[in-house]
């Protein structure tokens, strides 16, 4: 079922999300951008080379929070990651028509890490918002490059084909890049990467919001996974399981 990720190190699923949603999420995108911006200023965004990227949008808006909890996703990451999978990250990504994005280097969404493992320990759902492509700057992947130590340039450079509301399944460790956009129009994409729990979060979610009435959400959330504070804590919490059994 997943030949292509294992293999290559990115897969397509077609028909992931509709026509309308697609529509609805680009829309709240923008709105999240624009709090974002008035949050941190466009000028400083742009210093730190964060210009077109939204981060954890779904902080800002909780129907953000469907796209990297729903069956279809939930299944992909307990068959690739394990029940224990945490959510690492979620960023929106917008390639403006004729610009650099901060995106366009090859990398690993583990970045600079070079080793590889024998099971992958992070995965990445991507969900493109628009037909991904060569005209449009569609994400560039290294086939294979999840099982290469470092980067290796001779590694066969492609950009999958991607209708508007495909997700793109890729192992975090495959160097990637944002393509180029000649196509005349943004290019929006929404990727959310999953982790096994020891591996950090981008924002320490269980520090940003309060944890949920699911506990299977929380788990993803990373409320199960934080540092211990103390001994004293770490040895309560085992006690506590011990005596609940
Ligand atoms: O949007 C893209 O094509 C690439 C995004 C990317 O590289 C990333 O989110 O790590």
């Amino acid at each position: 079922m997943y030949d292509s990720f294992y293999n290559l190190g990115f897969q397509i699923f077609e028909n992931v999300i509709t026509e309308e949603e697609i529509k609805f999420y680009k829309e709240c995108l923008s709105k999240v951008y624009d709090q974002q911006v008035d949050e941190f200023g466009l000028d400083n965004l742009s210093l730190i080379g964060e210009e077109n990227m939204i981060r954890s949008p779904f902080l800002y808006d909780q129907s953000f929070v469907e796209l990297f909890y729903n069956d279809f996703v939930n299944n992909v990451v307990k068959q690739i990651i394990g029940p224990f999978a945490i959510l690492s990250l979620q960023n929106g990504i917008v390639v403006k028509d004729n610009q650099k994005h901060n995106q366009s280097f090859f990398h690993r969404d583990l970045i600079y890490q070079n080793f590889t493992t024998s099971k992958p320990i992070a995965i990445n759902v991507y969900y493109c918002l628009d037909d991904y492509g060569q005209h449009n700057g569609g994400t560039v992947f290294m086939e294979g490059s999840h099982k290469k130590e470092s980067f290796d340039i001779s590694l066969k450079q492609t950009t999958p084909q991607a209708k508007a509301g495909s997700i793109i399944l890729f192992d975090s460790m495959v160097f990637h890049k944002a393509g180029n956009n000649l196509s005349g129009q943004d290019r929006f994409g929404i990727n959310n990467m999953f982790t096994l729990p020891f591996v950090k979060q981008q924002v320490r979610y269980p520090s940003t919001i309060a944890s949920t009435d699911d506990p299977q959400l929380n788990q993803l959330l990373g409320f199960k996974s934080t540092e211990f504070f103390s001994v004293q804590d770490f040895r309560n919490y085992r006690l506590k399981r011990v005596l609940d059994e």
